[in-house]
């Protein structure tokens, strides 16, 4: 594939109005990272940096909105590494073992199939806010993820930064089962939602990786995706399994090799994971939602497209 300068090479044929618009996004980008950061840390969070390499990562299997066609695994100092497509493992460690709260602006890598570069909303190289709480269940995540994002839209109604659904700050969100979606939209429920709702929604039990919980008994998953008007799934997380016999259990149900999360299995056969729960916040969608550019792509300065290499 030929390689591009930037997407389209419109940096080149736009001139000005493509630097003003890469500026402006610029600016918006500081002042919503300033902003998330400050209410995280009013509220108690400890802020962590990210890992790049690591000989643990999010296995994103099984996850039905995941398409990766490659995971990053190179050789160092003799052995072998990948690279972060999520820190949940690192996360939970952290958040058992050290500190209540803690959050993190993480970048992941996630090779993405190329068909996904017309969705507009997927991208290879991307950023999360990866946050984790101890001694919390899913409620107490969902409701300080309310309480953070009706912070932030009213703070951005003040500061003249609009749109209408950020005027749904008065009530409690809807929640709404995986089922019940699948059932009134099928399968690709994923995709039609975020063009049927006027104010941010939830979505819980959703079947996927080992980490989040699930009700041994009833097959409950206690999870939940928050998804945004038009833009879709820009928030998930759940609270997680920490029981060694179910995480056990769940990799060889799923077929995620054990021997490439022997710490995590260690501290759970101890019982030094505590219970916690978390999720992440996708900065690039969140961006991309309230500037209200239709391509998720736009609001990176160096864009990650999948099936898109550029030379920067
Ligand atoms: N950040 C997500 C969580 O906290 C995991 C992920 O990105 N796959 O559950």
């Amino acid at each position: 594939m030929e390689q591009k300068w930037f997407k389209d090479e419109i940096f080149h044929y736009e001139g000005l109005d493509y630097v003003e618009k890469k500026r402006r996004m610029i600016n918006m980008q500081s002042l919503l990272l300033k902003k998330l950061s400050d209410y995280f840390l009013e509220e108690g969070f400890r802020w962590i940096l990210p890992v790049i390499t690591s000989k643990i990562t999010d296995p994103l299997w099984p996850d039905p909105g995941s398409s990766i066609e490659k995971r990053i695994e190179f050789e160092i100092y003799g052995e072998k590494v990948r690279v972060t497509q999520s820190m949940i493992i690192h996360k939970i460690i952290v958040c058992s073992l050290f500190e209540q709260k803690i959050f993190t602006f993480s970048p992941n890598l996630r090779i993405e199939r190329s068909e996904r570069r017309n969705t507009g909303k997927h991208l290879y190289e991307f950023t999360q806010l990866d946050f984790e709480m101890r001694d919390s269940g899913s409620r107490d995540v969902m409701s300080f993820v309310e309480r953070i994002l009706k912070r932030l839209f009213k703070d951005l109604i003040e500061s003249g930064i609009y749109r209408k659904e950020m005027e749904c700050i008065n009530e409690d969100w809807e929640i709404y089962d995986s089922n019940e979606l699948e059932n009134k939209f099928g399968k690709d429920w994923e995709n039609l939602v975020s063009g049927r709702i006027d104010c941010p929604v939830w979505v819980v039990n959703i079947p996927r990786e080992f980490y989040d919980y699930q009700d041994r008994i009833t097959g409950r998953w206690d999870n939940y995706d928050l998804y945004l008007p038009d833009i879709g799934e820009v928030l998930s997380g759940s609270r997680r399994e920490i029981s060694y016999n179910r995480i056990i259990e769940k990799m060889f149900r799923d077929g995620v090799k054990t021997e490439n999360f022997r710490i995590l299995l260690e501290l759970s056969r101890e019982g030094k994971l505590k219970e916690c729960a978390g999720a992440g916040i996708g900065i690039e969608r969140l961006l991309a939602w309230i500037t209200g550019e239709k391509d998720v792509s736009d609001v990176q300065i160096f864009p990650r497209i999948p099936g898109i290499v550029n030379y920067l």
